[in-house]
């Protein structure tokens, strides 16, 4: 039995499976339905669907069903017709699609949030950014991004567990929304930064735990590494949100 905190930690990571080839396909689905049995789900997006196409999507999502959050992203950004059409055709048996907030509500996300209404999923949208470049533009209007977040009340919003000062920025403006932090691992982001230092519910990590021989084993390692960094906080989260 794990102890309490890592039992939680695990709870609050997300596996991105982003193949980079079509041969990674296969294995990545395979690994969907192992690690969404311990974490707390998986989150894929253009490069599955480039490379498996609609079906792989499809199938992520079947072979997780029951077994934790199924998150779809393909970063919608588009007029609000365009984002409904591809979240008619592609977010089916997805707990929750990604879009970017700078896109505005009028025309746009408000139009995408009641057709994933409709399809029994929730919205989250991307107010910053893990990678560099999200300090040219992304990051300066960050207020006005919130702001939209405001006005749209999606489920969740992207921040990066680069940078927890974002994260915790997000968390002040937005204490009841569901905060989800890629760059992990990878990207240079310490397990636990986004959750420990910024306020987030859930970690991202791709590369991390896909690439690694044994992704189950370093699901849960990540998790001890959150879990020995901050037991109080997964085990007392102030927010309310952690997984539901
Ligand atoms: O851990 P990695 O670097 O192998 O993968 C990171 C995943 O998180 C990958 O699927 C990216 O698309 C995603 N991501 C970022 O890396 N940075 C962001 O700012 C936003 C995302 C994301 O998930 O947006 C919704």
């Amino acid at each position: 039995m794990d102890p309490p905190a890592v039992g939680e930690a695990v709870k609050r990571v997300i596996v991105a499976l982003d193949p980079a080839r079509r041969g990674d396909v296969d294995r990545l689905l395979d690994m969907a339905r192992l690690v969404c049995g311990v974490g707390a789900g998986i989150k894929v997006g253009l490069p599955m669907l480039a490379l498996g196409g609609s079906e792989a999507l499809a199938e992520a999502a079947r072979l997780c069903k029951g077994g934790g959050l199924r998150v779809l992203d393909l970063k919608l950004a588009d007029i609000g017709y365009i984002m409904r059409l591809a979240a008619e055709s592609l977010s089916r048996g997805f707990d929750a699609a990604i879009a970017h907030a700078f896109v505005g509500y009028e025309g746009g996300l408000v139009e995408l949030k009641k057709t994933l209404d409709g399809l029994g999923a929730r919205l989250v949208l991307v107010v910053s950014m893990s990678h560099p470049g999200s300090r040219e533009v992304l990051d300066p209007c960050l207020d006005k991004l919130l702001a939209v977040a405001r006005r749209v009340e999606p489920w969740g919003v992207v921040a990066p567990a680069t940078r927890p000062e974002v994260v915790a920025r997000v968390r002040e403006t937005l204490p009841t929304t569901v905060i989800l932090s890629p760059g992990v691992g990878a990207q240079g982001g310490k397990p636990g930064d986004a959750i420990c230092l910024g306020g987030a519910d859930y970690e991202i990590v791709g590369r991390m735990v896909a690439g690694s021989p044994d992704p189950v084993s370093a699901l849960r390692g990540v998790a001890e590494y959150i879990a020995a960094r901050c037991p109080e906080k997964l085990l007392h989260s102030s927010t309310g949100n952690g997984p539901s």
